[in-house]
């Protein structure tokens, strides 16, 4: 009698330390959570998509850091062909003036394009 109460006690326990084993089992579920929640709170980096495109150098402002380009479609972003300014470093355009045909790289933050790679085409 005794030594079945000791078993069903340790069948119990066995249980118990079995259902908390489970119950904690879980626990890195909320830590990975928090990390796509902190990805979630980078919006611009989210938001950020890359596009290749190429087209005709229309207008170069280097006062505003700008050049213009009259662009065909960019599949990357959904855009049909258009004219549109973009952000660009003045050390980007050395070798770029306006008329050149060009093959560039943007990233677009929903906003403005940023020029990563210009460079004449076929070059
Ligand atoms: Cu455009």
């Amino acid at each position: 009698m005794k030594t079945l109460l000791i078993a069903s006690t340790l069948a119990v326990v066995a249980a118990l330390s079995a259902c908390k084993k489970e119950a904690e089992a879980p626990a890195p579920a909320p830590s990975s959570t928090m990390m796509s929640d902190n990805m979630a709170e980078m919006p611009m980096a989210g938001a950020m998509k890359h596009g290749m495109g190429a087209g005709m150098v229309t207008t170069i402002d280097a006062a505003k850091g700008t050049i213009t380009v009259d662009h065909g479609a960019i599949a990357e972003l959904q855009w049909p062909a258009m004219t549109m300014a973009f952000a660009v470093k003045p050390e980007q355009l050395s070798d770029i003036k306006v008329g050149d045909k060009v093959d560039f790289e943007i990233d677009w933050d929903g906003k403005t394009g940023t020029i990563t790679k210009i460079a004449k085409s076929g070059q």
